[in-house]
Order: C-alpha cells, then structure tokens, then sequence
C-alpha cells in the first residue's frame, strides 16, 4: 500500500496544548515537513518565542532555544553567527514579534542576518489572555479594545512585510495565510524558500503566516478561517512582498 500521510520525522509525539482550531499546530507541521524534505534535521536550530508558542521546543524533534520575549531574532542572530553551518531559525506571533520586539527585528531586518523568521500573525496577544496587538485590525474587539480597535487612540494595524521590505538586507519577504488548503501549500513553499535562501547565504528572510486564533477571536474554527479570507486579508493582502534573493 502507498503511504500518502505520516508525521514528519522534524515532529515529535507528544500531545499539542493548542486550542482546537489554532494556527500554530499547523504551521509547526509545515515547518517539520520542509525540513524533512530538505533533508536539514540534524542541522536545524529553533529559536522559540514567549507566546502560545512558548513551548514549541516540545513538538520539534531538533533542537530548540526558548528566548525571552521579542528577543528571538538576536538569540538566532548569536547562534547563526556562532554556528554558521547549521540552519537557524526564529519563531514569533505578533506580539513578540511587532511590539516589544520590533527594535530586534528591525536591525535583524538590516544586518541582513542570515537566518529565517516564521512570523504567526494572529493579531492578538493569545498566551496572556487576548489582549490587543499591533495587528489587531479597526475594530476588532480584544480584552483591552473591548469595544473595537480605534485608529485614533491605538493606531492602525502594522503590516510588517511592507514596514521590513524598504531595508536593503531584508531580502526575502512573503505573506500567507493558513486559510485554505491552497494557502497553506503557499505558505509551505514560502517556508521552504526561507531555508533554501538561507542555505545559500543569501541573508534575511521572513514568512508572515497569517493564523487563526478562535479562542482570542471568540468564533469557532471553522468561522475563524471565513473571518481570515474576508477581513484579514484586506488588510493583509496575501503573496511575495519582496524578493532580493534570487
Ligand atoms: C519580557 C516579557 N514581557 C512580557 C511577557 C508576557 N507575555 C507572554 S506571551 C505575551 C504575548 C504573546 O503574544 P503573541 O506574540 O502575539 O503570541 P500568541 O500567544 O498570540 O501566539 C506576553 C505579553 C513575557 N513573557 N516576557
Ligand atoms: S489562544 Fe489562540 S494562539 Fe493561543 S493556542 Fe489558543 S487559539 Fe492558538
């Protein structure tokens, strides 16, 4: 019989702490599945974030880092630099990522720091309860915008690809989203174009992956994926938003 769906090797058997319905399981899959494909799991190196995906050292079957918050993309920074053969890469949400870490990975950005970032956008901080983040769009309603994000108070949502892409060492910037299963292969390729851009030291690359977060949004899974392709993104317009590196 052909086996057409197993666990990638890149993935370990422990049981997920994810809400049903959430995007982090899914992007961690296809992560794994890249690396297998790319043959790089002895040479792997994550560097987890705070953040729903504070343990995600648990699911990877490679080695994992915990950094502190927003920190990431100088600790991958440090162990890319000190370990230059191995493939090195940061995992962030948008909190980590756009608010308190935002100077890391701006001059990460700069540096052109031959590593990959997997950006989980799921506009809102989801480990500490749901408070708003960066991205959070006009009037989404958080526990701290319990009526509706106001542009005036809070600002409008950030777009991080289109803030990173004006920096010359930012090479490699797409979008996608874990919305349907044509997105999610686009955004499996994405991943897989991170690495073979960093294996080629070609330097900085980042894949937004726009993710569903039902608990923190208050809809159901399957709501959860029409709320993306109708609002998000809108806001969030999905494809390569630059590419230096070829
Ligand atoms: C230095 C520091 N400040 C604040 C926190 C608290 N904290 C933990 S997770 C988090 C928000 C994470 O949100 P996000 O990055 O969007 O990830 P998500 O949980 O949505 O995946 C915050 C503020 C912390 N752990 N460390
Ligand atoms: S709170 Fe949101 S981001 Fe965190 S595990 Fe649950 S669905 Fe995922």
């Amino acid at each position: 019989m052909r086996e057409i769906y197993k666990k990638p090797e890149a993935l370990n058997d422990n049981i997920t702490h994810y809400c049903p319905g959430c995007g982090h399981g899914i992007a961690h899959r296809l992560i794994a599945e890249v690396i297998d494909e790319l043959k790089i799991r002895e040479r792997v190196i994550g560097v987890a974030p705070v953040g729903c995906a504070v343990l995600a050292y648990n699911y990877f079957n490679f080695d994992v880092a915990e950094s502190a918050h927003g920190r990431t993309p100088a600790v991958a920074t440090g162990i890319k630099r000190a370990l230059p053969d191995n493939i090195v890469f940061s995992y962030q949400g948008d909190g980590d990522l756009a608010a308190i870490g935002t100077a890391e990975i701006v001059h990460a950005a700069n540096r052109s720091e031959n590593i990959s970032v997997f950006f989980v956008n799921n506009t809102v901080y989801g480990m500490t309860g749901g408070q708003m983040a960066p991205t959070t769009l006009e009037g989404q309603k958080t526990l701290t915008t319990p009526s509706g994000r106001e542009k005036g108070t809070t600002g409008s949502p950030i777009k991080v690809c289109e803030l990173l892409s004006v920096l010359e060492g930012a090479r490699y910037l797409y979008r996608g989203a874990l919305s349907t299963p044509s997105n999610i292969l686009k955004v499996k390729k994405a991943i897989k174009d991170s690495f073979q851009i960093q294996i080629a030291k070609k330097g900085f690359s980042l894949v937004e992956i726009i993710s569903p977060c039902p608990t923190y949004w208050g809809l159901t899974p399957l709501e959860s994926l029409q709320y993306i392709d109708n609002k998000l993104l809108k806001v969030f317009p999905l494809g390569e938003i630059k590419n230096t590196a070829r």
